[in-house]
């Protein structure tokens, strides 16, 4: 299940995960010697799992096919992937049903006429890289591939509801709102028709009601008109209120929960609901290496109830969309999430960052991200890009346009960039809050350099007209290996590391320039080849815990100073 509740009451859904059939395609032979239409070697793999946890697969990078036998009632079919690393193509009984790129974001294909009975559906995946990938194959993360969450066949009926944003506008009182919808429809029948769509919110709570037709196989858009809500209950982080809500026609329906919150800026400060927030979090990668991306629900709610105890208020999502599942949690909790693509700066070129294919297929990815996430409450920041050469020009056409692009389309988010190069940085015009990764410390300078940077970038942002911007550190830390423990503070033992972090979220948080912190990283991840020797263990180990989340010396200097949070000096 990708989501924490069921999205369909009328609409018959049957999960195609559990027992695939799986083959390598190291030579790259399987389209032309047509696997498309059915092979019968191969092993049997778990859906949804990455490749690489099984045995003799840790490395392999490449093609690899997916197949599975279902039986359905028939009708007009939706195949829903959750996420396919890094590529995939997906056939139905041979007919080539169409390609996704991008291993972070949901994808579907829908088949208007099946026939009842036993059909197949086979996937070829592919996690290569080349020139236009993103991300580049130097990364910082470990190249899984495969089917990587959920797979599942819904049955449309009728005038059906493939999609749909709330869109609200919350009154000065925080309490009343002005709300619609942007819906789409898909007319799954043979025929026209015409029904009337009704939206409830909250238990039983008709708001609108209103007829609609459409021809047979039609796609259609619509914007509701506005209604307006009262009595609203904040979804605020010590109380996430959440509201049931209800989208039917007469044949279908959709089921989800959404929240009313209000965030802004104003005088360089965060506020969220009208108070100001500082901003406590870790970055988490949605790895473990036992699952690699196909994370457990289980552990998602392990790593939050962890992220809770350090006294994090959010959470980065470093560096893709993270599963659903997750994202329904922090709902639940409250926990605020900053939400990127992967676009991941060491390994872009000027010519790759410049390259219009590249900028468009990011683009694709921030509009995936963003249709898909739009409703969580959670979501407060979207990522666009990080540490790319934001210091030079070549940053600037992709930098603009992703600015833009989540300005109009995003919802009442932050828009912000983790930049690396903050003192020479020439893109800050297009975020709201400057996002600064630095490693003093660790790859230059001591920890004393943090205070001095934090000097010089004071005067920098002045000079540039941004005080209005709030800063806040999107990275740093330390590798440590876990326990490794010295009497002297030397880099790579947990000493080292928990001091080092210790005395920058007390700078970050005496210092009233910033309004908060994001520690690198939560939990050790296995990282790629590309990362060379610097990596020991073929991970990155600036973990606060290491990859089974066992905790470093660094975890309680964190979680002393995040659960001593708001200063009265920044007040
Ligand atoms: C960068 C990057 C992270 C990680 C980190 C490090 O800031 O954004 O993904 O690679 O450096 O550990 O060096």
């Amino acid at each position: 299940m990708a989501r924490l509740f069921d999205e369909h009451i009328i609409r018959s859904v049957k999960s195609l995960n559990g027992t695939w059939k799986f083959k390598t395609d190291p030579d790259d032979i399987g389209i032309s010697a047509c696997w498309y239409q059915g092979f019968s070697d191969g092993i049997s793999l778990t859906v949804p799992s990455v490749w690489n946890t099984e045995q003799g697969l840790l490395t392999y990078s490449g093609a690899a096919w997916y197949q599975k036998e279902f039986y359905t009632a028939g009708g007009c079919l939706r195949f829903v992937f959750e996420a396919v690393m890094t590529e995939g193509t997906v056939w139905l009984d041979g007919q080539c049903l169409g390609k996704h790129y991008g291993g972070f974001t949901g994808f579907s294909f829908i088949v208007p006429k099946v026939s009842a009975g036993k059909h197949t559906l086979t996937v070829r995946v592919d996690n290569r890289f080349d020139e236009k990938s993103i991300p580049q194959a130097k990364v910082d993360w470990y190249h899984y591939g495969g089917i990587t969450r959920d797979v599942s066949v819904e049955q449309l009926c009728g005038i059906s509801i493939l999609s749909y944003r709330m869109e609200y506008t919350l009154q000065e009182s925080l309490s009343e709102a002005n709300v619609s919808f942007r819906i789409t429809f898909y007319n799954a029948s043979s025929s026209d028709l015409s029904t009337s769509y009704k939206i409830s919110l909250g238990e039983n709570h008709p708001i609108l009601c209103q007829p609609i037709t459409l021809r047979s196989g039609e796609t259609l858009t619509v914007q509701t008109p506005e209604v307006p809500v009262n009595d609203i209950r904040l979804w605020e982080t010590e109380n996430p209120v959440l509201y049931p809500l209800e989208i039917t026609t007469d044949s279908d329906d959709l089921l989800d929960r959404v929240g009313f919150r209000k965030i802004e800026i104003r005088d360089q400060k965060i506020l969220l609901n009208g108070k100001p927030i500082e901003l406590r979090g870790v970055n988490r990668h949605e790895d473990h290496p036992d699952w690699g991306f196909a994370f457990p629900q289980k552990l998602m709610k392990k790593d939050l109830d962890l992220a809770f105890d350090l006294g994090c208020n959010t959470v980065r999502g470093s560096h893709y969309p993270n599963a659903k599942a997750f994202l329904d949690m922090l709902d639940e909790r409250g926990m605020l999430f900053w939400s990127e693509i992967p676009i991941w700066g060491c390994g872009f070129s000027e010519t790759t960052l410049t390259d219009p294919d590249v900028i468009a297929r990011g683009l694709t990815m921030h509009r995936e991200m963003v249709e898909q996430y739009y409703n969580h409450p959670s979501v407060i920041i979207w990522g666009m890009h990080n540490e790319i050469l934001t210091n030079t020009e070549s940053a600037l056409p992709m930098s603009q346009c992703y600015y833009q692009f989540l300005k109009e389309n995003g919802g009442n988010r932050i828009v912000t960039y983790a930049s690396h190069k903050p003192m020479d940085d020439i893109c800050f015009a297009y975020c709201d809050m400057i996002s600064i990764n630095m490693y003093y410390g660790w790859y230059y300078g001591t920890k004393d350099s943090w205070d001095q940077f934090a000097e010089q970038f004071r005067h920098r942002r002045k000079a540039l007209g941004y005080e209005n911007k709030p800063v806040v550190v999107s990275e740093f830390g330390a590798a440590a290996l876990y326990g490794n423990h010295t009497f002297d503070n030397v880099p790579w033992s947990e000493e080292y590391q928990a001091d080092l972090i210790r005395h920058c979220i007390e700078l970050f948080q005496r210092d009233p320039m910033f309004q908060g912190c994001y520690v690198w990283q939560f939990c050790d991840i296995r990282t790629a080849a590309e990362m060379g020797l610097n990596r020991a263990r073929g991970f990155n180990n600036k973990g606060i815990l290491n990859e089974y989340r066992k905790p470093k010396a660094a975890y309680f200097a964190v979680r002393d100073a995040f659960r001593h949070a708001a200063k009265p000096s920044k007040e």
